[in-house]
């Protein structure tokens, strides 16, 4: 009496249950950001401003990235802000003091103070973009940004905050520039942020802006396009699967080169996609 066959048989079906359980459960966490208007093709509808932010075309002198409209952040008041007289002023409305109740941080949802431990020393006003939005688990955040400034003698500054963790995206004393086709002296060129993965599914808020340090004057711009949620590395899907089809493999007595093909291929495959999307 051999029960062998249906004993191996069963174990495999469950193996393959799992793959799929797995599958299902990968599929509805690692769901790309859902962000509204990340092109900003519909100017800044579903953003919240605070400062200086308009809209800009190509006749701006730099960008877009994509489309027709990118986001045009500055730290300049008038043209009193900077000795050429010119106004670097993009919307007409004035940029925010940093620090205190209404500030900027309060009005881009950061803690009051967070702005001031990117450098050593305090911003003064600026100006930013912030909204609130659904990804999954494993997924990032990414977007295409352009630091352009004036200051030569104070570290103007663009950031981006993930969640209410700051980061310094380029300083003017700091960054390369390059000669820039905008009213700007200079610029860093289009650059692509990516956040880290998100460790959790649900609600989060991009926040990015560009300031003023030390002084009020000598203005500096952050054009910033492609706001957009990346995946999940497909990688992880075929980890997760390989893992499970090892597990059934394993259960009905082959071995993993036999059964487990995927399992040893997504780890390269994973390294692959994470630099080719780097
Ligand atoms: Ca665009
Ligand atoms: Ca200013
Ligand atoms: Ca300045």
């Amino acid at each position: 009496m051999n029960h062998t066959p249906n004993t191996l048989r069963a174990p495999g079906l469950i193996g393959l249950g799992l793959i799929t359980l797995g599958l299902i459960t990968l599929g509805t966490t690692a769901s790309a950001a859902s962000i509204a208007n990340g092109g900003f093709e519909a100017g800044l509808n579903g953003w919240t401003a605070a400062g200086d932010a308009g809209v800009a075309t190509a006749a701006f002198g730099s960008g877009p990235s994509a489309g027709t409209n990118q986001a045009l952040l500055t730290n300049a008041l008038d043209d009193s802000d900077d000795l050429s007289g010119t106004n670097y002023n993009a919307s007409g409305k004035a940029p925010v003091e940093v620090g205190g109740a209404s500030g900027l941080e309060e009005q881009l949802g950061l803690a009051i103070g967070a702005l001031d431990a990117l450098l050593a020393a305090a911003p003064t006003e600026g100006s930013g973009l912030v909204q609130t939005f659904t990804a999954g688990a494993g997924s990032r955040i990414a977007f295409d940004w352009n630091f352009l400034t004036n200051d030569t003698s104070a570290a103007d500054f663009a950031f981006v905050a993930v969640d209410g963790i700051v980061r310094l995206l380029a300083d003017s004393l700091s960054a390369t520039l390059i000669a820039s086709g905008s009213p700007f002296g200079g610029e860093t060129g289009f650059m692509t942020f990516v956040s880290d993965p998100f460790t959790s599914s649900g609600l989060h808020r991009l926040a990015v802006g560009v300031l003023d340090l030390n002084d009020y004057v000598n203005s500096s711009a952050l054009l910033i396009d492609e706001v957009r949620g990346v995946p999940a590395p497909a990688g992880i899907w075929l980890i997760a699967a390989g893992l499970f089809g090892y597990l059934g493999a394993g259960r009905s007595g082959r071995r993993p080169s036999e059964g487990g093909t995927a399992g040893a291929a997504s780890p390269a495959t994973a390294r692959r996609s994470r630099r080719s999307r780097l």
